[in-house]
Parts: structure tokens; C-alpha cells; sequence
């Protein structure tokens, strides 16, 4: 291990940054294996290290005890997220396995909620007290009083638990923390989300790519940077709006350093320019699109002029962009970006966003938003009953008319604070580290003290796992079965999640504990069939007859780790291949009558976002490029690439305050919040009016090792949010912090 830790430092050391790396020639994992002999195993899998799912090789060897150990992992060649490659922190899934600090053994809280003291139990009576504490609250309060929040896999085996036992109130940070508010937004209009797998963005033949925040070369989606790194390679032209010299911007022909918060301005001045200067695609604009005039007649207000002082950007530089765009439409693009909970008016901006892409005639086009793919899979849910009708009304939602089925997590802790509508009581937390995902900790640690229970499947002691009253120890994705994902890229294909080895210590698969405390609560009907406490194949046969359900050859998935659904191709709009909008006009509705029903705006304006304090900076956030949001914080192989975060803060900003690069500081923010101590970046890359970290550092939990108490926590400095009224997403971006030294 210790020499290919090394080799790995040294090609992510690389590659830190933006490249990929690692490519990897098309062979089967058999043929591999036979071409090397031996003692050497390859298994085709799919990567967990973040949520783009890409083909991952694992190679398993034998040490001198006998045992398998996973030596390395590259990328899928036959996989389209992968491509061969993976990105460092795919590669450093090896790290996250081997971490000694992972959770074995279940356990079960014996001191106060939050102060660390545990006892090792056995898995009988971790999950038959999960299950005493799961059953009083339910008889008490009914099962709606047991809500659940996930993100990733193993949310959906206790999503059936949840729904078996008749609670509805599950919720995804994925939603109004991330990507849902623009999934709506996109469906508003063209009656489709711009993704699901993946963002359809055709950025390799794309000749005009906008980029709104989305930093791609530190957002790090595999394929999507192959594609950018096509893109740029091929003399593509790259606008950025950013506040931030980002990665990206350093490739950009045009870098548009907006004031933050005013995109919408310069986004409907570029509309207003597109269409009064008839650089719009008329036809298309004719043949699919409704609400043309209206939209023509509400951005006529916004000049090029307004937009400047708005948006502090130089007239010429929005003209340019805008005359770009028109020259090469429809093959450009505005990238529709995914996490997009910034300022609460996300839905509009989101919507403005579409509408360019619209007039331009790119969805459906070379080099836009391909359109998207064919090929259905049958519905499978293995003889497994329907489930029944919740006790009462799921509170998951809220008030927000267009919040999606995946939930509103601020919603649910909402909800349990105040007992209203009706009391939540129990919490189930899979894959998700709360205390850091969600914005006004403050509240989610609020919830969880009046909680009667609350359990936590994970598989490292976090923030949140460590206020847990059980800890049901998950093994990683190396150690597993999963599901076969669907996979929707250009084409419909499916893919493989299989164990590299057998899971360490008494770890577990979520299906696992899914069915057996299902079993437990009385549902059987609901676990997975045949399924027993101490045989893990179930859900490989599970998988089998999924596959042939199918009409997939399940050996050739299992040992090439993806498989393409034939024919379901058919990227651009051809006269044999039009699009279907799925909107109540079945056109591209630029003035939307859903929104307008609802008496929202139906077509975006701008409203101006609160100005920072004179004297504070708005607080702005994003990726590193090594790291998955906090939970790959304590990799060991990741850690050693970067160990903390900086905070970006403007050269001259630096100079008034007297702070020198690379000193220690500590930001306070408008609710006299005050952030662990973090190094700052002095830099001419970013704007005098925000300052700038990367999230996920600043990790309160001690069992972290490695991870406790470097660098600062950006959310515990987002004391305050801004909900977004027609999905209920979470701006973010609305805290305001001074700095001073440490
Ligand atoms: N390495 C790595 N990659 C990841 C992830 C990860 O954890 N690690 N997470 C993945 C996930 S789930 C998501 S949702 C995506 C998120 O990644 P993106 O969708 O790219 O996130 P954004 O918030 O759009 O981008 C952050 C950028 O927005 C800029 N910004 C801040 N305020 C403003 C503003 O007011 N206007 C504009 N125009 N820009 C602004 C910041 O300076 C920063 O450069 O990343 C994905 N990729
Ligand atoms: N302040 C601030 N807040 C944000 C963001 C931000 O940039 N800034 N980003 C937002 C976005 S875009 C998103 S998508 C969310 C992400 O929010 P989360 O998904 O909550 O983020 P993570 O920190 O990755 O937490 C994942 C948890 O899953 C565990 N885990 C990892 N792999 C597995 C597994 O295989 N099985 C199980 N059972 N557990 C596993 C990890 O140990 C960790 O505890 O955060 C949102 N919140
Ligand atoms: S982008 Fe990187 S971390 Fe994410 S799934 Fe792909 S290889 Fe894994
Ligand atoms: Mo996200």
C-alpha cells in the first residue's frame, strides 16, 4: 500500500488542479486478469466518492497473509462517466477504505447526545434497540414521526423502510441545497430537467460555453472536465461570470468578475440584446417556443447601460458575450450549473438561465443541451408490495408549491423544532453529514436535541454520526452490492456496483440493514427476498433478476461494469428525431402558465440582493478540487493533498487590514459567529466586496483524526438563508463576515 501511495501523491500531485489522469485500455476485467496471471483480480465497480458515479476498476491482491487488498482503482474505459480516468478523489478510494478511523462495529450511545461516549455493540442489539426506540416513537406518535434524510446509494433501502412503515417524510440535500431548485426551473420550461446522471451539456462541440459560478477544474465531474478540457483544447470560446478568478476563468476567453448576487441583471440584459438585435434563432424560437412576445416585451427595460452599474461589469464586455453567443448559436451554451442555492431567487435565475439556451435554439443542439436519451428500462421492484398510504400527509414539501418529491431537509428539521404540524420525533441519517450540509447548523443541532431518537448509518464517526443514539457502521462502496444504476448520459446504459472484497471489520451494506430492520419492524414483505442475518448474496441475486428483467446479459455487466441500452441514442434535433417538452403547452414555455397560475413571476425580473455591511464581505464558497464536500476530508491519501482550506480576500482588502499571505485569521459574521482559525490567501483573483473558501473543512468531530479541527467550517459561518419561495431552496450566499488575525 505504502508504494502506491506514493505513486498516487505523485500523480495527483500532477494532476491537482484539473487534469485526469490514469488512462486505462479496453479490456475486460477477466482478460485483464488472464493477461497478468497470477494472484491479481480485477473487479469493475462503480465510484461513491461523489455523486457523478463514475466506471471504477478496482485491482485486488493477495498480501503475505493471504488476505485481498484493493492496490488500485482506475477508471472504466467501457463507462462514459469515466472514460478510462478518474479523478483524485476517485482514485483515492483507497484511502477511504483503508481509514483506521472508519466505524467497524455498531454502536450505541451511552454518555449525552454530541459527547462522543459509546458502547460496542453486536449487530442483534443495535438493530433490535434501533428498532424498540423506532417502534415507541411510532406507537406514540405514528409513523409520520419518523423522518429520514440521505443523500447518495444507501438512502434508497431505508427510503423503503421509511415507506413500508408509512412515513413520507424523507428529504435529499441534493434538492434545496444543490441542484432541485434548477431541475424545476428547467422543467418549468422545457418540461425536462437539464440531467440526471449528468448535466446534458455538449460541451466538446460546443463553440460558446458560459459559465455562471459553475468552476468546473474544481468542481471536478469527471467526464465533464474531459469534455471542458476538449473544449478548451479545441480553442472553444469560455465566458466566465464568476466574482472569482476561478480555475475555470484562467481558461476563459472572457472572465466577467460580477458584482455577487446581480447575475439576473446581466442575464436578461444579454436576453434583451439577443432579441432586440435578432441574433436569437427566429425559427426555432417559432416552432417550439411560446411566450416570445411577452418575454420580448418585459426585458426591453434592461440596458446595456443599468447592467454595467449593476453588475459592475464593463458595457463592451456584456455586449461582446452577447454578440458571441448570437454569432454561434445554437451551438453555445449557458452551462445550467448545479448547485445553485446562492441568493433564495435561484428558480428565476435558473429560469433566465433556460430561457437564453431557449432563444438560442441550443437544447437539441450540437454543442447546446443534448436532448435526452432513449431506451427505457422496465420498471422493477422484485415482487416487493405497494406501499401503503401514509399515515398522514408528508410535511416534506412545505409551503412551496414547486418543491420537488425529493423533499426540503430545512423543512424536516423545521418541522421537528416545532412540533408543527404534527411532531417528528425520530431521525434517520443515512450518507449525509447534516451539521455541514445543511445551512443554520445552529437549528439542525436544535433538532436533533429534541429528537427521542435519532440513528445514523455512515461510515465515518462525523459531526453529525457522533450525535447519533445508534451508529450502524455501512461498509464502503468497495465492500458492496448496490443497485444497477441507470445511467443517462448521451445514451441510456447501466451499470455495476459489485464488492472488490468482503466488507472490513462488522461493516455492512445499507441493503443489508435496510431489510433486516425491516424484517424486524414487521414488514418482511418489504426486505429484500431470501435475504438472512448471515448470508451478504442476496441482493447479487436481486441484482440478477433485475438484470433480466432488463434484458441484460448480467456476467458481461459484471465484468465490464457498464452496458450501453442499444439505439438510445439520439443526442440533436433531426426531422425523424424532434423534441417532446413536456409542459403544459408542450412548447418551451419562456412565459410560463405554470409559475403564472401560481401567481409567480412567469417571466424572471430582477430584484437586488442585499448589499454586504460597509466594513464585511459576503461570504462565497465552493469545491476543492481534491475533495468531496467533508467527506472525503479525512482520506488519508486526499489529506496529504490538502489538509485545510484558505480564505480568498482581495489584495488591497489585505493591505487596509493589515493581513499578510498565508497568516492565520479568523472570520466573524453578522450574527458574531466567529470560525476556527484559517490561512489566508492574498490574491488578486477575486473581488474587494466577498472572500471566498472551499467547503467541508473544519470538522468538530475528535474520532476524525486527521480531519479534526483543520481549516474552517464555511457553514458554521451561514447562520442565515435566504428560501427560495417557489421551490424552497436555500440561498446560501447571503452571510456577511469580517476578518481579522488569529
Ligand atoms: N472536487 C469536487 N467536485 C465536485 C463536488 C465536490 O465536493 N468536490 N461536488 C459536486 C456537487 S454535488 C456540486 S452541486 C457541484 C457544485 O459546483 P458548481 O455547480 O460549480 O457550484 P457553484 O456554486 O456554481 O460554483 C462555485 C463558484 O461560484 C462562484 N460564485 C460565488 N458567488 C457567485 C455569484 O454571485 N455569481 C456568480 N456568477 N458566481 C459566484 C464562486 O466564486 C465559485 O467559483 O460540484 C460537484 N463537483
Ligand atoms: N455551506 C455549504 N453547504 C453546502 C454546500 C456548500 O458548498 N457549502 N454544498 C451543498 C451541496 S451542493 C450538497 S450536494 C450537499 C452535500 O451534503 P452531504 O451529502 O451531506 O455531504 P457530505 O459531506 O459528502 O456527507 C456525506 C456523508 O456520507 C458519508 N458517506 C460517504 N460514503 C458513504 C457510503 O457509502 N455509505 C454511507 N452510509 N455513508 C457514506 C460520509 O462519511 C458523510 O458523513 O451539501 C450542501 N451544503
Ligand atoms: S468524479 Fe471522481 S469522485 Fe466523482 S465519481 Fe468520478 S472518479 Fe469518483
Ligand atoms: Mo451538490
Amino acid at each position: 500500500m505504502a508504494f502506491s501511495r506514493r505513486n498516487f501523491l505523485k500523480l495527483a500531485a500532477m494532476s491537482a488542479g484539473s487534469t485526469l489522469i490514469a488512462d486505462t485500455p479496453f479490456l475486460s476485467t477477466r482478460a485483464r486478469a488472464e493477461a497478468e496471471g497470477g494472484n491479481v483480480r480485477y473487479v469493475a465497480t462503480s465510484c461513491e466518492m461523489c455523486f457523478w458515479k463514475c466506471g471504477v476498476i478496482a485491482k485486488v491482491q493477495k498480501n503475505k497473509k493471504g488476505e485481498d487488498v484493493v492496490v488500485k482503482l482506475e477508471g472504466n474505459p467501457f463507462h462514459p462517466q469515466s472514460n478510462g480516468k478518474l479523478c483524485a478523489r476517485g482514485q483515492a478510494g483507497i484511502g477511504q477504505l483503508y481509514d483506521e478511523d472508519r466505524l467497524k462495529k455498531p454502536m450505541i450511545r451511552t454518555g449525552e447526545r454530541g459527547d462522543g461516549q459509546y458502547k460496542e455493540v453486536s449487530w442483534e442489539e443495535a438493530l433490535d434497540y434501533t428498532v424498540e426506540k423506532l417502534k415507541a416513537v411510532v406507537d406514540k406518535y405514528g409513523p409520520h414521526a419518523v423522518a429520514m434524510m440521505s443523500h447518495g446509494s444507501p438512502g434508497d433501502y431505508f427510503t423503503n423502510l421509511l415507506m413500508a412503515m408509512g412515513s413520507g417524510n424523507i428529504a435529499f440535500p441534493s434538492f434545496a441545497q444543490c441542484k432541485g431548485i434548477r431541475d424545476v426551473a428547467w422543467e418549468l420550461t422545457f418540461g425536462h430537467k437539464p440531467g440526471s446522471s449528468c448535466e446534458r451539456v455538449d460541451l466538446k462541440n460546443s463553440k460558446v460555453i458560459v459559465l455562471f459560478g459553475t468552476h468546473l477544474g474544481e468542481n471536478m465531474h469527471n467526464s465533464q472536465n474531459q469534455e471542458f478540457a476538449e473544449a478548451v483544447g479545441r480553442g472553444a470560446k469560455i465566458i466566465c461570470v464568476d466574482p472569482r478568478y476561478s480555475t475555470a476563468a484562467a481558461k476563459a476567453s472572457l472572465w466577467l468578475p460580477i458584482k455577487p448576487g446581480t447575475d439576473m441583471a446581466l442575464l436578461l440584459t444579454w436576453i434583451n440584446l439577443i432579441i432586440s438585435n435578432g441574433w436569437y434563432d427566429k425559427e426555432y424560437v417559432e416552432q417550439y417556443t411560446v411566450g416570445f412576445e411577452e418575454l420580448k416585451e418585459a426585458v426591453k427595460g434592461y440596458t446595456v447601460e443599468w447592467c454595467a452599474k449593476e453588475t459592475e461589469l464593463h458595457e463592451a464586455d456584456i455586449i461582446e458575450a452577447a454578440k458571441d453567443l448570437g454569432r454561434y448559436a445554437p451551438n453555445v451554451m449557458i452551462h445550467p450549473g448545479r448547485h445553485v442555492a446562492w441568493y433564495g431567487d435561484d428558480t428565476q435565475r435558473s429560469r433566465a438561465m433556460a430561457i437564453i439556451n431557449a432563444i438560442l435554439g441550443s437544447w437539441g443542439r450540437e454543442g447546446g443541451i443534448w436532448l435526452p436519451p432513449k431506451g427505457k428500462l422496465a420498471g422493477f421492484n422484485d415482487g416487493i408490495p405497494e406501499y401503503p398510504i401514509p399515515d398522514e400527509d408528508p410535511i416534506i414539501k412545505g409551503n412551496y408549491p414547486f418543491a420537488g418529491g425529493e423533499g426540503l431537509t430545512q423543512v424536516v428539521r423545521d418541522v421537528t423544532i416545532t412540533g408543527k404540524p404534527y411532531p417528528i420525533k425520530a431521525w434517520f441519517v443515512c450518507g449525509t453529514n447534516l451539521m455541514k450540509s445543511l445551512p443554520a447548523p445552529e437549528l439542525t443541532r436544535k433538532a436533533i436535541d429534541s429528537l427521542d431518537f435519532i440513528v445514523a448509518v455512515d461510515l465515518l464517526p462525523t459531526d453529525t454520526v457522533m450525535m447519533a443514539d445508534v451508529i450502524l457502521p455501512e461498509c464502503t462502496y468497495l465492500e458492496r452490492h448496490d443497485g444497477l444504476f441507470k445511467i443517462e448520459t448521451r445514451e441510456t446504459g447501466v451499470a455495476i456496483r459489485q464488492p472488490a472484497i468482503e466488507p472490513m471489520g462488522e461493516s455492512k451494506p445499507a441493503w443489508w440493514i435496510g431489510s433486516e430492520l425491516c424484517k424486524r419492524m414487521g414488514h418482511p414483505e418489504y426486505a429484500v427476498k431470501d435475504s438472512s442475518m448471515d448470508d451478504l448474496q442476496a441482493w447479487e441475486k436481486r441484482m440478477r433478476r433485475q438484470a433480466k428483467a432488463w434484458g441484460i446479459d448480467f456476467d458481461k455487466l459484471a465484468d465490464e461494469g457498464y452496458i450501453t441500452i442499444p439505439d438510445s441514442e439520439a443526442p440533436y434535433i433531426t426531422p425523424e428525431n424532434q423534441p417532446v417538452f413536456k409542459t403544459p403547452s408542450k412548447k418551451i414555455e419562456l412565459f410560463s402558465s405554470e409559475l403564472d397560475e401560481k401567481h409567480f413571476d412567469p417571466i424572471p425580473k430582477y430584484e437586488k440582493v442585499e448589499p454586504p455591511p460597509e466594513g464585511m464581505y459576503r461570504l462565497v464558497y465552493g469545491r476543492s478540487p481534491v475533495h468531496t464536500f467533508s467527506r472525503t476530508i479525512n482520506d488519508q491519501w486526499l489529506w496529504e493533498l490538502q489538509k485545510e482550506n484558505q480564505v480568498w480576500l482581495n489584495t488591497k482588502e489585505a493591505a487596509r487590514l493589515g493581513l499578510k499571505d498565508n497568516q492565520y485569521v479568523v472570520l466573524e459574521n453578522q450574527d458574531k459567529v466567529v470560525s476556527n482559525k484559517v490561512l489566508v490567501k492574498v490574491t488578486e483573483r477575486i473581488r474587494q466586496d466577498c472572500v471566498y473558501m472551499v467547503h467541508g473543512f473544519g470538522q468538530n468531530s475528535k474520532r476524525l483524526t486527521r480531519a479534526y479541527n483543520k481549516g474552517a467550517d464555511d457553514q458554521q459561518l451561514i447562520t442565515r438563508y435566504k428560501v427560495d419561495p417557489i421551490t424552497g431552496g436555500t440561498g446560501m450566499r447571503v452571510n456577511f463576515v469580517t476578518i481579522k488575525e488569529a
